[in-house]
């Protein structure tokens, strides 16, 4: 029999509803290392054993501590990770398990890997490019990190806790919604779950570059900022192509520097990018990176001084073979696909998507609006809330924040305006421009339905006003909607959303609703009616591909938002397509 002898069971942890607590109190600092420009010493993406726990046995049991039989004061486990079938990281849970399609809780994730040769005096961070929710990592049976954002990235410090040899990483995971989450509860796309970004374990010196900015300063000429994680003065170079620029930081380990060079700018018609190095210490950074310089006043947006028209498509992070986590060729087509429709810019809706997508938009010169699901309803009186929001805004600009595809960011899409919630965005669009002084602030805000005007006050706080309007399908009044526009002439104005259901089908048909005739004529009736407006300064169609919603349940949805230009599986291109293609081709500038 096991467990002979006098038996001391330990099993409060049955009737402990505390389970989360501790880990809650620390979640990991946002920024003590970024990943950008570095490489992990070891990727550990691939195989990973893996099983939903929907009642927090795990948790509840410390399954990561692994005991085993012969551990008199637990009994047999109810665990035993190596047992369990592997999935693939990154990846979602929901299309690697048909069975977990909806399946909506925690889950655990565990493999090992193997560190030839632990250094002294080097820091080991575990970086995670983001997952479905909170998250919780263990490495040898011992608690590292936790984050409690989705699809933010972050990293945990794995130093103290590494062994030479064989190591052990468990990863708890959930994709539950909260009430005072970002997003909240509600919202009209799908749920992922599971580790859906790369994972990485580093290895950085103890003085070690924490966040630094290329960016084209006043002069036209590039500016360096730089941190290091310590007050330290040291010496350092940045080589920009073959160019080389010395430096030395500050006794705060910081330092600002003009570098004394015109480089040929960045744009979406010549997207130039320069090989980036920078060397300090023992510390290295390798990017590449685009200069150029955004800027917006009631004329419009102007790129290098020269006005553009953001000719856009709006687009989730959605793939039927991948869901969230797209592989590089996906994103490319995605892009690929923008462009057969002349656009220029891509608003990534409705939270962070993978940075990769800013890094092949930096390429392939597409503009992007970046944003964070602050998405209709939210708890905005939630000092909870709002740490959240602020915390995955935080992590997504120091992510791309080297990006020159990236010009826009985006604090929040379709709130009912109140005092809470003006208080909370313009919280968020301070933080904005506290970190980054190089990018504009936007919103996506509701319009007066009625009176054609955009009353929501949030309009004053951000620099481009956008607005989602669905006349003609949601409501009628299509033919006015350039009132809109109009109505606020101090600022410039972008349709951030319009659109209209179709189901794809072959033949041609009478223009109803949920036809792709429909569809077309919807564009080509708002395109008509959205024509010279001085101040409007860019249109981005909802949406570029269909997408999986669980709210949509209608005799043509089934599932599926069906306002895509093309459908799910990337195979069918609806009519619509060719009208935009079409208008897009027009606007010149
Ligand atoms: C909106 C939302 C978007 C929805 C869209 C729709 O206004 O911002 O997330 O998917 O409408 O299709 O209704």
């Amino acid at each position: 029999m096991m467990n002979s002898g006098t038996p001391n069971f330990d099993f409060g942890y049955l009737h402990d509803h505390s389970r989360l607590t501790a880990y809650r109190q620390k979640p990991v600092d946002i920024g003590w290392f970024t990943e950008t420009g570095r490489t992990p010493r070891l990727n550990l993406n691939g195989f990973w054993h893996f099983e939903i726990d929907p009642y927090d046995s795990g948790l509840r049991g410390e399954w990561f501590r692994e005991r085993n039989n012969s551990d008199s004061s637990v009994g047999p486990p109810d665990c035993d990770f190596d047992a369990w079938d592997e999935v693939t990281v990154p990846g979602c849970w929901n299309i690697q398990r048909t069975d977990l399609k909806y399946y909506e809780g925690t889950a655990w994730y565990v493999r090992d890997f193997m560190v030839e040769e632990k250094r002294n005096g080097y820091i080991y961070p575990v970086a995670f490019g983001g997952t479905s929710g909170e998250t919780i990592v263990f490495v040898n049976g011992e608690f590292c990190g936790y984050n409690d954002i989705p699809g933010a990235p972050f990293a945990a410090d794995a130093t103290d806790l590494l062994r030479e040899g064989k190591n052990r990483i468990a990863v708890w995971v959930t994709n539950r919604r909260h009430e005072d989450g970002v997003p909240g509860e509600f919202y009209d796309w799908f749920n992922y779950g599971g580790i859906f970004r790369s994972v990485g374990l580093h290895r950085v010196p103890d003085v070690y570059i924490r966040r630094w900015k290329l960016s084209l300063g006043e002069h036209q000429c590039p500016e360096l900022e730089i941190s290091l994680n310590r007050e330290i003065d040291l010496n350092g170079v940045v080589s920009v192509g073959n160019r080389k620029f010395p430096f030395r930081t500050d006794k705060k380990g910081t330092h600002t520097a003009v570098l004394d060079w015109s480089p040929e700018l960045w744009h979406p018609d010549s997207p130039k990018l320069y090989d980036v190095k920078i060397v300090i210490g023992s510390d290295e950074i390798s990017d590449r990176i685009g200069f150029r310089n955004i800027e917006a006043d009631e004329t419009g947006i102007r790129i290098n001084g020269r006005r553009i028209v953001l000719k856009g498509l709006a687009v989730h992070e959605d793939h039927p073979e991948t869901g969230r986590a797209l592989t590089t060729e996906q994103r490319r087509l995605m892009l690929k696909d923008a462009v057969s429709m002349n656009a220029n810019a891509l608003r990534l809706a409705h939270y962070p998507h993978d940075g990769e997508t800013a890094r092949l938009a930096d390429e392939a010169g597409i503009l992007l609006w970046e944003e964070i699901p602050v998405y209709w309803h939210l708890d905005f009186a939630n000092s909870e809330t709002r740490r959240k929001a602020r915390r995955l805004m935080k992590s997504l600009i120091l992510r791309d924040e080297n990006r020159a595809s990236v010009i826009l960011w985006s604090i929040g899409n379709e709130n009912p305006d109140s005092d809470s919630r003006l208080s909370f965005m313009t919280n968020l669009a301070d933080l904005c421009r506290s970190m980054d002084k190089t990018r504009l602030v936007t919103a996506a805000c509701l319009v007066d339905v009625s009176s054609y005007r955009i009353t929501d006050r949030l309009a004053d706080v951000v620099d481009v006003v956008s607005v989602n309007e669905y006349y003609g399908w949601y409501y009628p009044g299509l033919e006015r909607v350039g009132e809109i526009v109009r109505s606020r002439s101090d600022k410039p104005v972008m349709i951030s959303e319009f659109g209209a259901g179709a189901t794809y089908r072959a033949e041609n048909g009478p223009a109803e609703p949920w036809s792709e005739e429909y569809q077309a004529e919807f564009y080509e009736n708002q395109f008509r009616a959205l024509s010279g407006i001085s101040n409007l300064t860019g249109y981005f169609p909802w949406v570029l591909y269909d997408f999986p919603s669980p709210r949509r349940l209608n005799a043509h949805q089934r599932g599926f938002n069906r306002k895509g230009l093309i459908t799910h599986n990337r195979l069918h291109r609806k009519k619509a397509c060719e009208t935009i293609r079409k208008w897009y081709e027009s606007i010149t500038g």
